[in-house]
């Protein structure tokens, strides 16, 4: 009973989340393995009381695989992907590789599962972690009350740009409170902080407004603010949704925050926003939904949720979101598509 399930890039941060989430949800798994690249190759992995050593994805016998988590980054993804895929796999890959292409659905289990039920390409795509943190708010928002734009603005957590983005924000937070932090009330340059390693500028007490590449189409957008737009279109099927959005990284350890003006076809009060959001899947509000309170949960925690006083009318609203960056924005989408994959095309396994 249970499915064959591969894990590949099981050793980093979004791998670790997804053993756990894996295990919380009692995933029905008949095999899992556990793969990578081969420098973390041969590491043990406990998994419900015994270890399963992490194979070299290069060596890997790819067949009798169901299902493979991808969470490895672009570039492997789009090696491997395919070759697991012709080995007969369905890939649910966590990269940004394949969120465009016409022929991979990309899915966020509360919004569009019905997207799974063809799957060309065996490639399935998890969205970028900002999208996956606004979709369960937008989409009941949409089917009520008909969104028209967005203008987001995020609050991005270093684990979001891996464990090298979590190392700076300790490393220069430790230095900052070695040389007395408050120093920096007065002057920005007050305090001696190690080279960034991996954010463009300081992170620790600091806000810096540039995530990803900036992209060479004239915009001057970064890809992490493109990503919102186009992966939102798509994944809500509004291919015309004006949206806006800029990248914010904060030093925080996890879960992301979104400010979030949003503009409908019909009127909404806040009232009415809150009675649609009180019962909406993946959806929790709260008086402040802060990013350690999102940090290590589910849902995608919404609040202060006000009438937007920029937009005739009670066609605005404004609203802020924290969700969890490594779970619902990575490792449990990716999980939840794929027990709909499961369900859908390995009932008799189940
Ligand atoms: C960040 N959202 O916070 C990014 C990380 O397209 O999957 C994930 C990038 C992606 O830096």
């Amino acid at each position: 009973k249970g499915v064959n399930v591969a894990v590949l890039g099981a050793t980093g941060q979004v791998g670790m989340v997804m053993r756990r989430v894996l295990d919380e949800r009692d995933f029905p798994i008949n095999d899992l393995r556990f793969m990578a690249s081969a420098h973390s190759a041969g590491t043990m992995l406990n998994w419900r009381g015994h270890d399963i050593e992490v194979e070299d994805v290069e060596r890997a016998d790819l067949s009798g695989i169901d299902i493979a988590i991808f969470s490895a980054g672009g570039g492997t993804s789009k090696v491997w992907a395919p070759r697991f895929a012709k080995a007969g796999a369905y890939v649910v890959d966590n990269s940004s590789q394949w969120r465009m292409d016409d022929d991979v659905p990309l899915v966020v289990a509360e919004a569009n599962p019905d997207d799974l039920d063809d799957v060309p390409r065996r490639i399935v795509a998890n969205p970028n972690c900002t999208t996956m943190a606004c979709i369960p708010v937008l989409k009941p928002l949409d089917a009520h009350f008909g969104l028209r734009r967005l203008i987001v603005s995020s609050y991005q957590a270093v684990s979001g740009a891996g464990r090298a983005g979590v190392e700076q924000l300790m490393n220069e937070a430790r230095a900052a409170v070695d040389q007395g932090a408050d120093k920096l009330v007065f002057d920005g340059s007050a305090i001696d902080f190690p080279e960034p390693t991996k954010v463009a500028r300081t992170i620790a007490f600091n806000a810096v407004p540039f995530i990803g590449a900036v992209v060479d189409d004239g915009s001057e957008e970064t890809d992490e603010e493109q990503k919102l737009r186009n992966e939102s279109r798509k994944i809500l099927h509004l291919p015309h949704l004006a949206a806006s959005c800029t990248c914010v990284r904060v030093g925080v350890f996890t879960s992301h925050g979104m400010s979030v003006n949003a503009e409908f076809e019909r009127d909404v009060t806040p009232d009415m926003a809150r009675g649609v959001l009180g019962g909406a899947p993946g959806v929790m509000l709260a008086d402040i939904p802060t990013p350690q309170l999102a940090a290590g949960k589910d849902p995608s925690f919404v609040g202060r949720i006000r009438q937007d006083q920029a937009v005739d009318g009670n066609k605005g609203l404004a609203f802020f979101i924290a969700n969890d960056n490594l779970r619902k924005g990575a490792a449990l989408n990716a999980v939840e598509i794929a027990e709909i994959i499961a369900a859908k095309h390995f009932a008799e396994r189940l």
